[in-house]
């Protein structure tokens, strides 16, 4: 375990850093974890934007690739570990559906509902406006799962593993998600899986933590 091959950056606090967290810890794959500052503008700083042009979190680095975008990372992770990835063609396309599709509606949903009320102090009718966008997302996912158990095949896939990273947090967005009993039995069974981990816990457990910030943020005057 000391020498992992995949390095991941992000921050404790990222939805989308759990995602590429949780894949992982389901695959038993260890990693060195370097925390990146997104509070303080460490994504911005210029060795940062060398690595990443996006000035975001995840970034995965394996040996001389570096990968961004969550759902590219786990795209990339499942391909490389051979679990999750989907079992042919056909799947991997609904796969990337609905890696597209929550991309959109997730990240426009419960991700700035919980943006703005947990770290920005958005005025509440914002709020709202993203909880309800959350909402019928969640309407959409229920009624999918009312005859599939998973998003997409027999099994569990990086479609699942997209999608609900964001609802672990669905509490932090204000969202009660307990009127959707089918989306609540799908996170379930996704969390019965050895290796998970809630977002509370993850990319702490299974990770490597390095000792210090990477990317420092620039002094002030210099950004
Ligand atoms: N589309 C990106 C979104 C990544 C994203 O929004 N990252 C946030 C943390 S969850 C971030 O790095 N924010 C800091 C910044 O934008 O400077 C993905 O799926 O990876």
């Amino acid at each position: 375990m000391s020498n992992p091959e995949y390095t991941l950056y992000g921050h404790f606090e990222s939805g989308n850093v759990y995602k590429a967290a949780l894949l992982l810890a389901l695959a038993g794959k260890a990693y060195d974890f370097r925390h990146v500052d997104i509070f303080d503008g460490a994504t911005k700083t210029d060795d940062f934007t060398a690595m990443n042009t996006f000035q975001e979190v995840p970034v995965l680095v394996h040996g001389e690739r570096t990968i961004t975008q969550s759902n590219v990372i786990l795209r990339y992770l499942a391909d490389d570990i051979g679990r999750f990835g989907g079992s042919d063609d056909d799947e991997r396309r609904r796969i990337q559906e609905w890696m597209a599709w929550t991309s959109n509606k997730f990240n426009s949903g419960i991700s700035l509902a919980r943006f703005g009320k947990r770290f920005a102090g958005f005025d509440p009718a914002v709020i709202t406006f993203f909880q309800k966008r959350a909402e019928r997302a969640f309407d959409l996912v229920d009624r999918h799962l009312a005859d599939h158990e998973w998003l997409v095949g027999d099994g569990p896939t990086i479609a699942d593993i997209s999608a609900a990273g964001y609802i672990y947090l669905a509490d932090e967005a204000g969202l009660d998600t307990t009127p959707w009993r089918k989306m609540l039995s799908w996170v379930g069974r996704l969390s019965l899986l050895p290796g998970w981990h809630h977002p509370d816990k993850l990319p702490r457990q299974d990770a490597i933590v390095a000792p210090t910030v990477v990317f420092e943020a620039p002094d002030d005057g210099e950004a």
